[in-house]
């Protein structure tokens, strides 16, 4: 393959649901109030490197035709050369210095900028965590996994925090960048100007399936994004019984995927694919040596085995799987208890829903498809 076309195909990923249009050579496209300004700081210090670069080099080519050494002349040498010539050596002092503090002094302006939160900014909390984003939005009780839905032309403020090891939001075309870390809230502002899908990346290294800690930043008109939020609001309460494993595998398993496949493989997780069989049967082994089936029956902890599930999503430590480390996060409080309904229902009808390899079928027939969650209701 030519190295062109090597290119093409690793660079075409990235721009998987971006728009990238807009962009420059050395930028990303530019969607939010302080994109311009970070972006000439950026171009004010690039064009005094180009410029030094060129005087540096000419005078470094010039000096060397000018004063190169001839036959001859290395008899008639005497060390006679200026040493000292303050005018000269006031200016390259003062100009360097001068150039450096109006850097400082953009840098700083802008800064301040982006660390000052206008009053008024729309709040959404951010939880960061092996390997997803969790966003909250406590004006509308929404939550949303792996895709942030925000108002056009308003500020908006992030507070932020991990459940485990230390995270970054990065969201390139908004020009922001904040840590997120586990035990203290950090905060992080924008104002995006154009409507469209942005990529938010985790830009700090957290472990195995760091590069799939992805989001994408959904900037709407402000009647949309009402719209959307009382939508997003309402979903799991509108969707019949019948529709909730197509829902759970739609809206909720991006939450899972970047450790249960649901092609058969084993990741950080077991998969998806056979657990509904296995868990039915019992048949699971826990690192304690004690089998699912010990567990269950009338008596037993599980008295169904959908419960097993359930306990398994709200209290991930409890039991944990043969051959796993206890490396899942607890969800309790980040899905509605008819979420945890839909996500049990995903797993037991995980057949349905995929095909072998493991691809989403788009109309999945779920007529005859066990839907009970072998609960109170
Ligand atoms: C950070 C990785 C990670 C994420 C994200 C994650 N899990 Fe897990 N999960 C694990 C690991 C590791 C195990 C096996 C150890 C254990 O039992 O806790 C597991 C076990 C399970 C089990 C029991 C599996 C079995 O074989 O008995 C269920 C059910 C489950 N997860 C559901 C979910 C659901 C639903 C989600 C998404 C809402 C999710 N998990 C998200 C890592 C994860
Ligand atoms: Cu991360």
């Amino acid at each position: 393959m030519s190295m062109l076309g090597l290119l093409a195909t690793t660079t075409s990923p990235m721009k998987l649901g971006e728009a990238t249009s807009g962009g420059t050579f050395w930028m990303p496209e530019s969607a939010s109030t302080i994109a311009p300004e970070v972006d000439f700081v950026f171009d004010f210090i690039n064009w005094i490197n180009y410029i030094f670069f060129a005087l540096v080099v000419l005078v470094l080519v010039w000096f060397a035709i000018r004063y190169k050494l001839k036959p001859g002349s290395r008899e008639s040498f005497t060390p006679d050369a200026p040493t000292h010539n303050t005018p000269l050596e006031l200016t390259w002092t003062t100009m360097p210095l001068l150039l450096v503090g109006l850097i400082f002094w953009l840098g700083m302006d802008g800064y301040l900028r982006l660390t000052e939160v206008p009053d008024d900014a729309y709040p959404v909390k951010v939880t960061g965590q092996k390997w997803s984003w969790i966003f909250e939005h406590p004006e509308f009780g929404v939550i949303e996994g792996g895709e942030l839905t925000v108002p056009l032309n308003r500020p908006v403020r992030m507070i932020m925090s991990s459940k485990d090891v230390l995270h970054s939001v990065f969201i390139p075309a908004f020009r922001v960048k904040q840590d997120v870390v586990p035990g203290r809230y950090t905060s992080l502002w924008f104002e995006a100007t154009r409507p469209g899908q942005y990529r938010l990346y985790c830009s700090e290294y957290c472990g195995m399936d760091h590069s799939k800690m992805l989001a994408v930043v959904n900037v709407l008109p402000e009647d949309e994004f009402q719209d959307a939020m009382g939508q997003l609001a309402r979903e799991y309460e509108d969707i019949p019984d019948s529709d909730l494993p197509a829902y759970a595998m739609n809206r909720l398993y991006s939450r899972c995927a970047s450790c249960h496949s649901r092609d058969g493989t084993s990741g950080t997780g077991p998969s998806f694919v056979g657990l509904w069989e296995r868990t039915k049967n019992g048949t699971t082994v826990f690192t304690d040596g004690t089998t699912l089936k010990d567990h269950m029956g009338p008596g037993g902890e599980f008295e169904v085995p959908e419960n097993y599930l359930r306990d398994s999503i709200l209290n991930p430590q409890h039991y944990i799987v043969q051959n796993y480390m206890g490396a899942m996060p607890t969800f309790k409080g980040q899905l509605k208890e008819r979420q945890v309904d839909a996500l049990v229902l995903m797993i037991k009808n995980m057949d349905r829903l995929v095909d072998d390899q493991g691809n989403v079928i788009e109309n999945p027939d779920l007529d005859g498809a066990d839907i009970s969650t072998g609960s109170a209701n």
